[in-house]
């Protein structure tokens, strides 16, 4: 007897664009509607502030770590997998590193090719934050460099579905005005508006999802030396931190992460870089489910908590993730000193630290055409 497929949604997009934040507001929507739901998670790196979101919400999820999906094709086909075999899920939704490209020739076509008869591809989205494609599209002054903006736009030129999240942040206007700059870039997609966070504009984007299969076509011309330049600019860190140690005084997690990630920010912001996204759980050991979580995607804007403890802890494990504009050693340091000034006299210690530059990609398939 041939098993059902699960459709396949890959929701992309830059670093910081809220796709995590809309992913989750899907699969409850999905959820809701009685369907059953897996996710997956992708990093460089380990230790992942998404996955751990994941959980929290109460979502079956596996993650792909160390390569992006389409340099771990084969990972990413075996992590659907184990979720099919796991909780037959009706709707696997993926989330592809934030400085990722060219996903359609190396993810969507060899899935379609080589594995249609258990997955269907969904439209390709690409989740857009719209203070930051202002600056990259030449509607605001520029903060990152131009290799980084090249990947920004290969994104959106293989969309099929562009989706500006964020519109709680600008008005009428402005988002007309970005539009029409979009328009330009990628001028077949579906452009869908809404608040991920606030919840507001998401049922047609998610209609769509369910409804359609990815016709989208592979970009025309892309230039991996200067993707991979632009993808080695990125300096990345991710660390895991024990805070506490169960026998102290006990300590205000919300206030601590938001203290944490201030700090790193102010360093960033006194050397002059610009932070992609800079992202931290504080969790309570053994409890997936009681956690903090706080965000900033630019170095001008001060963290804000996204995911609340509902009590102070004497001992709790720190996720942090921090993709910035710069040197990757700088990072370290600057986590170092911010947690050091941050945790004062509550001892803290270091468990799984890993900071580099993502190496240049090398997809293990390449379709160039859809046949
Ligand atoms: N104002 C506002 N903020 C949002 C919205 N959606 C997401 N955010 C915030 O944007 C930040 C990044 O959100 P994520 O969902 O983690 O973004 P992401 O694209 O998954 O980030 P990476 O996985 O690092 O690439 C978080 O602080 C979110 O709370 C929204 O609709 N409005
Ligand atoms: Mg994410």
């Amino acid at each position: 007897m041939s098993q059902p497929t699960a459709r396949y949604v890959m929701v992309g997009g830059f670093l910081g664009a809220g796709k995590t934040t809309s992913i989750l507001r899907f699969a409850h929507w999905l959820t809701a509607r009685g369907l059953r739901v897996g996710l997956v998670t992708n990093d460089q790196g380990g230790g992942l502030v998404d996955t751990a979101l994941a959980g929290a919400h109460g979502m079956p999820v596996e993650e792909i770590v160390g390569g992006c999906f389409c340099c771990r094709f084969t990972s990413l086909v075996e992590a659907a997998e184990t979720l099919v075999r796991d909780t037959a899920p009706d709707v696997l939704i993926a989330e592809p590193v934030g400085s990722c490209t060219d996903l359609v020739a190396t993810v969507s076509l060899p899935l379609e090719r080589l594995y249609g008869d258990r997955f269907t591809v969904a439209p390709m989205s690409v989740v857009v934050d719209p203070l930051r494609a202002e600056r990259v599209l030449g509607l605001a002054a520029a903060r990152l460099s131009e290799h980084v903006s090249y990947i920004y736009r290969k994104q959106l030129e293989e969309a099929e579905i562009v989706v500006v999240n964020k519109c709680d942040l600008v008005d009428r206007s402005r988002l007309d005005r970005l539009r029409a700059a979009l328009a330009e870039v990628a001028p077949r997609a579906t452009v869908f508006e809404c608040s991920a966070r606030e919840g507001n504009g998401l049922e047609g984007w998610f209609e769509a999802l369910l409804a359609g299969r990815s016709q989208a076509t592979p970009i025309a011309a892309i230039d991996y030396d200067r993707y991979a330049l632009g993808e080695s600019l990125l300096g990345w860190l991710n660390a895991e931190v024990r805070i506490g140690n169960g026998a102290g005084p006990e300590f205000d997690g919300n206030q601590l992460l938001l203290t944490i990630l201030g700090a790193v920010r102010a360093a960033l912001e006194r050397s002059g870089h610009e932070i992609a996204h800079l992202k931290g759980t504080l969790a309570v050991d053994g409890d997936p489910y009681e956690l903090a979580a706080a965000n900033l995607v630019r170095t001008a804007d001060p963290p804000a908590l996204s995911h609340r403890l509902s009590d102070p802890l004497d001992i709790g494990r720190l996720l942090l993730n921090l993709r910035a504009e710069a040197d990757p050693d700088l990072l370290e340091r600057s986590v170092r000193e911010a947690l050091a000034a941050a945790c004062g006299d509550l001892p803290h210690e270091t468990l799984h630290v890993e900071h580099f530059r993502p190496g240049r990609p090398v997809p293990t398939h390449r379709l160039p055409a859809r046949v």
